[in-house]
């Protein structure tokens, strides 16, 4: 049985960070990043059965054209990863009564509609990026057995190419689910591989007034290659989502609208214009349209 200082239920049986039972979420969730974008995405539903919030952990399930989706604000970083994907898992996979882990396991499928920091000329403001690997240089997942589900030969070229300082921590790769990457595909969505830093500034390579360990990070980041993938973006979660999604047995796909070129030094004039493009391409997809 699972401890209840590790399973946290509150009082009316949710999950401790996320406030929800199992009935209120729906097989397939969108994550986001910022809360306030939940509802740029549920006021298309033609109806919303369940909201909930508790700190930036904001929920809503609906119906989008006959499919019931939630949608869900992870706030930022890998470590709210941490919480929003086990949590998640608990829903489906423990019997919450019992606290034992179910035996017929549930997938869920999980898609992020973030924003992120281009590492490529060629991938300008406002365009859209599909993470086929996420790369993970934050050390979260490195508390669980990643090695199961990561690229090792993957890893192993990107610490060579970049001269990794190994006091940072070993880089982690995983894959996206190849059937959510299918279903959503379009030529208009740049693929490559993300990566996945544990902070905006620094672990992104920019400097205020701070010295950093690796000014040139980015930089040796831009002309990496392994096979025909290069690495196309920067942001906070999607390395994360990966890997506990393939771990924990859920599909996982992460989609970024780019609102910062770090090549060319530009920030998008109208932030968010691409991101409702992405929502309203995702929501269709996911509905069969
Ligand atoms: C930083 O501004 C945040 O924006 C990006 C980063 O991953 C980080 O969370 O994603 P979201 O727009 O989804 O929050
Ligand atoms: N989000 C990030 O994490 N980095 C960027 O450069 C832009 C958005």
């Amino acid at each position: 049985m699972i401890q209840s200082s590790e399973l946290i239920l509150n009082p009316d049986g949710s999950v401790y960070h996320l406030n929800l039972r199992p009935e209120h979420i729906a097989n397939d969730i969108i994550f986001v990043g910022d809360q306030n974008r939940v509802e740029k995405i549920t006021q298309f539903f033609d109806s919303i059965e369940f909201s909930t919030q508790k700190r930036e952990f904001k929920t809503q399930t609906g119906i989008y054209k006959g499919k019931r989706i939630s949608v869900m604000s992870t706030g930022i970083g890998p470590d709210n990863i941490d919480i929003v994907v086990n949590e998640l898992d608990a829903l489906v996979n423990i019997d919450l009564k019992t606290r034992e882990p179910k035996e017929n396991l549930t997938s869920l499928n999980i898609i992020r509609i973030g924003t992120s920091g281009s590492l490529q000329e060629d991938i300008p403001v406002d365009s859209f990026v599909m993470s086929k690997f996420g790369l993970g240089l934050d050390n979260m997942l490195r508390s669980y057995l990643i090695d199961e589900v990561s690229n090792p030969a993957l890893e192993d070229a990107f610490i060579k190419h970049t001269n990794w300082d190994s006091r940072k921590g070993r880089p982690y790769v995983i894959p996206c689910s190849e059937k959510l990457e299918q279903l959503i595909e379009s030529d208009k969505i740049f693929k490559g591989i993300t990566a996945t830093a544990g902070g905006f500034y620094g672990p992104q390579g920019r400097v205020l007034r701070l010295n950093i360990q690796d000014e040139e990070l980015n930089g040796k980041m831009d002309n990496f290659k392994f096979e025909e993938d290069r690495i196309t973006n920067l942001e906070m979660e999607t390395a994360a989502i990966y890997g506990l999604s393939a771990l924990l047995g859920h599909n996982a796909l992460s989609l970024n609208a780019i609102i910062a070129n770090r090549v060319s030094g530009t920030f998008s004039e109208d932030p968010y214009r691409a991101v409702d493009e992405l929502i309203t391409y995702t929501l269709n997809k996911l509905a069969g349209n």
